[in-house]
């Protein structure tokens, strides 16, 4: 490798050479003077000069890399919500206050800059951000390691409202291009699809020839993710698909130009946008096509360029874990099988026996009908030789089943990777299961389960197999960059080394009964909520008190998650109101915000939206109400979006059925930033509490195990809504169609019939529980010292939620890969 002198040494940047260079790639790179420049240029190149301090890092690491061969962890992940760039690449860079200092002198405003920039959105929500926290921790904690997704060239949607019903818009991220990424079209490789299978020539057992019948060119496109001040630079490697050559000239040669590229659009379709699904799969063929793309792709990438050329992939467990993001890039397991059996000439035992021990799976979910299959008929005709490899690994597998289970074919059934019904199917969460040599779940309770309940019988089959890695949020975004003021007062009592060892903030508990201590922690979220409100007001045009309480609820719309019960407080709390059974003065003002996108094909997601927009518009034009209760749902929440609220936030809602949300990760963000949980025992809600204790978290609701009773025993939401005449008060207000314009059919009578005839995660059931829990909130809110007391040991004791620690666990009970240091 050819050794060169950077151009800046990383080492001794100063606000001189910031400003420098800055001015230079404002000249040379956007050809524009200062004077000239518009906020555009400035942000690209004010991003690309922090781009060139890291990239010194980033080559430094790669060579280390490359020199040490240590074992290397891939997270494989269809979805990164990376969030906003240039601030964290700033924090990571320690560039913050030079690049403040070299700006102000040169009278360019930081945050004009960062409001130009344009998140990109390549995830739905939980999954897709909790990989970009692990990536970000990964290289805080300097593992050699890489990430593998798709660079879709349209994001999750950009969601609006008109009349307050959700319409979808296209994320075009990329339209004012993005300076984060480097391409690198010279490295392309092929994926292939379709076609059929021929008998192998080479002889060894479990061969066959794939004759595939069309090709795409994957092109990488690189992502530097910088560790916190370590002087790591890890790679981020995302594919965007690309017609290949030969698909060009077989048309072109056909004389059929229109058709020619009209194919190209078809190859190039594949990588073209994200599926705004969120935990509930489509089986659709492109979404397919998506994840044998980019696995494949990373795949061979590992193999043949990571790895040195004469790399005896007999030692393949040594050098690498692949860690799969839920089952989305479970085909990576018959590819591996493919490559080694079909292409390296292995026999079948020594090829199976290697991929048991690369391949590790995590899954998200407890949902049934969240579990992706793919049809057989699919299958087959995309991967006609990965559908025969799944078959023969599914063979053995069985013929293990009966041997540890004689003549227990139900069992059998169960398990089979093959699913018989309602049509032939393969079940990734099964071929997961049985080629991972881990499977870990993403909270306590979620991993306890999925073993008792989801994988039982695998659970039963392989003890040993499963563990529970606590999911975590990365501190350096989500409170260091995104709470400046709360940062800086940690730093002033315990010093600096939270950032990277969060269970630092321990420290703080004993400043939790120091007066002065918890009035600056009143007025640093005082000043958060300000500054929340300006954004709102600057970005959607929604203007809430700056001094009521803050009670969030944002994540994605789901029926487990229960924004209808939410909904149902809020309508209750109106009709108390108005009916004159609540007098106005004792209703504690607060601002109920809302941020959830719905996806596009879920009706009754879509119908709950219109119905919190509905129910907000009437509170908020009710004059009686003003500077009491303010519904605010901005429009497309975000990362960006969150960065603002969760500062802000004195009341997160956590409110799912127990037993159905596998951890959630904003739970944790909230906390760390001192709003208590109003919460269910469910996910890692029930971590936060043991960890907080319960007097600093407002628990309600059924425990999972009472809920399967319930559910059990047969759940009547009917007899709650007949015996609770506050339940039903609010149940008849919001049917009355007040909230409607007297419009009681649609979204009305479709969620009041879903509520009081079905409802599948037992809103009713917790009604009761949950409204005396806001009633002790609001005793709670009222007494300030008590509650800022509350707030700081939330902060004080939730450091286990660092993604950091989340790492640790990963590298301990599944990777057994190792940190390595690097030269600072
Ligand atoms: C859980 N997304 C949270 C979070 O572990 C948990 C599914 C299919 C297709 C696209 N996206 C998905 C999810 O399933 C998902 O985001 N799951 C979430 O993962 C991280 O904290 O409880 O619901």
């Amino acid at each position: 490798m050819i050794e060169n002198t950077p151009p800046v040494a990383a080492r001794e940047h100063t606000v001189e050479s910031f400003t420098r260079e800055f001015l230079r790639e404002l000249n040379f790179g956007q050809g524009v003077d200062l004077d000239r420049a518009s906020a555009n240029d400035k942000y690209l190149a004010l991003s690309r000069t922090v781009r060139h301090y890291l990239t010194t890092r980033w080559l430094e690491t790669l060579r280390n890399q490359y020199r040490d061969q240590a074992k290397t962890v891939a997270y494989l992940s269809a979805e990164f919500l990376l969030g906003p760039q240039l601030e964290n690449a700033m924090l990571a860079a320690d560039l913050d206050e030079i690049a403040n200092e070299s700006l102000r002198a040169l009278g360019v405003d930081l945050d004009e800059l960062r409001a130009l920039e344009i998140e990109p959105g390549l995830g739905n929500g939980g999954l897709g951000r909790l990989a970009a926290c692990f990536i970000d921790s990964l290289a805080t904690l300097n593992v050699p390691s890489v990430g593998y997704g798709i660079r879709y060239e349209y994001g999750i949607f950009r969601q609006t409202f008109e009349d307050g019903a959700q319409v979808e818009k296209p994320d075009t991220w990329l339209r004012l291009g993005s300076p984060w990424e480097l391409p690198h079209p010279e490295h392309a490789v092929e994926v292939s699809f379709g076609g059929h299978t021929v008998e192998a020539e080479g002889g060894n057992d479990g061969a066959r020839t794939w004759v595939p019948d069309w090709r795409v060119a994957a092109v990488p496109y690189n992502y530097m993710v910088p560790g916190y001040r370590n002087g790591r630079v890890n790679t981020l490697r995302l594919w965007s698909a690309r017609a290949t050559h030969e698909f060009d000239l077989q048309i072109f040669n056909a004389g059929d130009y229109a058709e020619a590229v009209r194919a190209r659009t078809f190859a190039e379709n594949i990588s073209k946008v994200l599926y705004p699904e969120d935990s509930t799969p489509q089986g659709k063929e492109l979404r397919l096509q998506q994840q044998y793309f980019f696995v494949a792709a990373s795949l061979r990438d590992f193999l043949e360029t990571v790895l040195p050329a004469d790399f005896d992939l007999h030692r393949l467990p040594d050098r690498i874990t692949w860690q799969l993001n839920d089952t989305h890039p479970v085909i990576a397991v018959p590819e591996l099988m493919r490559i080694l059996v079909d292409e390296r000439g292995w026999d079948w035992a020594d090829a199976w026996a290697v991929t048991q021990k690369v391949f590790a799976y995590t899954c998200h979910t407890l949902l049934p009908e969240a579990l992706e299959v793919w049809s057989v008929d699919l299958l087959g005709r995309l991967l006609p030789r990965h559908l025969e490899i799944i078959y023969r690994i599914n063979e053995e597998f069985i013929e293990e089943v009966r041997a540890a289970f004689p003549g227990d074919e139900l069992r059998v059934r169960r398990m089979s990777i093959i699913a018989e019904q309602p049509e032939r199917a393969v079940r990734m969460a099964h071929l997961a299961t049985v080629a991972g040599f881990k499977v870990n779940g993403v909270a306590e309770l979620h991993s306890q389960l999925l073993a008792d309940k989801v994988l039982h019988d695998f659970a039963q089959m392989w003890p040993g197999k499963f563990t529970n890695v606590t999911n975590g949020v990365t501190p350096r975004r989500f409170v260091r960059l995104a709470n400046p003021g709360l940062s800086g007062l940690i730093t002033e009592a315990i010093g600096d080394g939270w950032i990277t060892d969060l269970e630092q903030l321990r420290g703080l508990e004993p400043l939790a009964d120091d007066a002065e201590f918890r009035r600056r922690f009143r007025e640093i979220k005082a000043a958060n909520k300000r500054h929340f409100a300006d954004v709102l007001l600057a970005r959607d045009g929604i203007e809430i008190a700056g001094d009521a309480m803050v009670d969030a609820m944002v994540k994605r719309l789901h029926e487990y998650k229960r924004q209808s019960l939410k909904l149902l407080h809020i309508v209750s709390l109106y009709e108390g109101i108005t009916s004159g059974r609540i007098p106005l003065d004792a209703v504690t003002p607060r601002t109920f915000v809302f941020g959830a996108k719905a996806a596009p094909g879920y009706v009754r997601a879509k119908e709950t939206i219109a119905l919190i927009n509905a129910v907000g518009a009437t509170i908020n034009a009710d004059a009686s109400l003003q500077g009491r209760l303010k519904v605010a749902f901005p429009a497309n929440y975000n990362v960006t979006l969150a960065e603002d609220l969760v500062p802000a936030a004195d009341l997160s809602e956590q409110i799912s059925l127990a037993g159905k949300e596998a951890s959630g990760t904003g739970n944790m963000k909230f906390a760390l930033n001192g709003a208590l949980t109003v919460g269910t025992d469910d996910g890692a809600n029930v971590e936060i509490r043991k960890l907080v204790g319960d007097e600093n978290f407002f628990l309600f609701g059924m425990t999972e195990p009472e809920a399967a009773d319930l559910s059990a025993r047969g759940y009547d939401p009917g007899a709650y809504y007949e015996s609770d005449p506050q339940l039903k008060a609010a149940l008849d207000l919001l049917a009355s169609g007040v909230f409607t314009g007297g419009e009681r059919g649609g979204a009305v009578a479709s969620i009041f019939a879903s509520l009081t005839e079905r409802d599948r995660f037992m809103a009713l059931a917790d009604f009761r529980s949950y409204m005396d829990a806001q009633s002790r909130v609001d005793a709670a809110y009222a007494d300030h010292e008590a509650w800022s007391r509350s707030a700081v040991l939330n902060v004080a004791r939730t450091g286990f939620f660092s993604s950091d620690r989340s790492i640790q666990d990963y590298l301990d009970r599944i990777w057994g890969a190792r940190p390595v240091t690097q030269n600072r």
